[in-house]
């Protein structure tokens, strides 16, 4: 069986987690699911458990993580699951949550098909809490009690970008990081900030009002990066070059070209833009000297292959 999930990119960021078990989020997360960069992935019987990424195979503590989640849903370890990311370029950007999306539906279409739909986010949460917004397409909210629902969104009108900075796999896991934000006394201030963005964004997504979009973005992104630095004592995802694309896009928003930026664990930038404005926006970031990827809003999440 083969199964595709595509990538999600949160405009409202999740950091942070109330519960390990059952993995809950400390604040609703708002995503866009992007179609074109996404993870492609295979089951077949083997001889023992493996699990091969990008041609090569997982070993020891990765390999452990696949097999902790394979457990939730079957104790028949004699498989091989391979897991290909389908945009050549595009490591280290979100794949985490389209590769948890897609091996957590190969897992409940082959062990477990009557499972219900609640019960599966939950499940597919213990592989990582951002896959859970990569099963349904559109713009999609992870709430706080573990479901996920689609969010009212005019998808055809707008794409988005990733700026390629640099691909190498991070040295710091998000879920490491992420706890220790937990512990800063700043926390709470950034959770009640971030549900009231949550809202504020439902209601910009509404009216269609894509500065508002974009403005609520940058704010969840860059008060997420701040509490990171605080928290990890100067420590950033960003660099130099991430911050240098931020302030790209506001002098092109400043000239009347409206695009707003946002990053997760690593330096590379994603761009929302209208898709009305696609081609000044290619001519604009071709201008920055790095490789980019673009995606229309993908209106399926992880599916199955025919
Ligand atoms: C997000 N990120 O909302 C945020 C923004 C990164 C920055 O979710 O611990 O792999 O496995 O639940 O989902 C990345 O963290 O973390 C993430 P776990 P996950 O997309």
């Amino acid at each position: 069986m083969k199964v595709y999930a595509p990538i999600n990119i949160a405009l409202i960021k999740y950091w942070g987690k109330a519960s390990e078990d059952p993995v809950l989020p400390s604040t609703p997360s708002i995503s866009l699911t992007l179609e074109d960069l996404g993870s492609e992935t295979t089951l077949e019987t083997s001889d023992a458990f493996k699990f091969t990424l990008n041609g090569t195979p997982l070993q020891g503590e990765a390999l452990e993580k696949m097999r902790t989640f394979f457990r939730l849903f079957s104790s028949d370890e004699k498989v091989h699951i391979s897991s290909v990311n389908t945009a050549p370029t595009a490591a280290g950007v979100a794949s985490s949550a389209s590769g948890f999306a897609a091996f957590s539906l190969l897992l409940k279409e082959t062990y477990a098909p009557e499972l219900a739909f609640d019960a599966w986010v939950k499940q597919t949460a213990y592989g990582s809490g951002s896959a859970t917004r990569s099963l349904l397409g559109g713009a999609v909210m992870w709430h706080e009690n573990g479901q996920v629902s689609n969010v009212p969104f005019h998808a055809d009108h707008y794409q988005m970008a990733v700026v390629m900075i640099d691909t190498r796999p991070k040295k710091v896991s998000s879920r490491a990081q992420m706890k220790q934000s937990l512990t800063h006394p700043n926390f709470h201030d950034w959770q009640r900030r971030n549900r009231d963005r949550a809202e504020a964004m439902i209601q910009a997504m509404a009216a269609d009002d894509f500065n508002a979009i974009g403005t609520l973005m940058e704010s969840s992104t860059l008060d997420m990066h701040g509490l990171i630095a605080l928290s990890g004592g100067g420590f950033s995802y960003l660099t130099d070059a991430s911050m240098a694309v931020f302030n790209a896009l506001r002098d092109a928003r400043s000239q009347g070209l409206n695009m707003y930026g946002t990053a997760d664990a690593g330096p590379n930038i994603k761009v929302l833009f209208e898709t009305s404005h696609r081609d000044k926006v290619e001519t604009f970031l071709a201008t920055l000297g790095y490789p980019v990827v673009y995606s229309k809003i993908a209106l399926e999440g992880a599916r199955i292959c025919t």
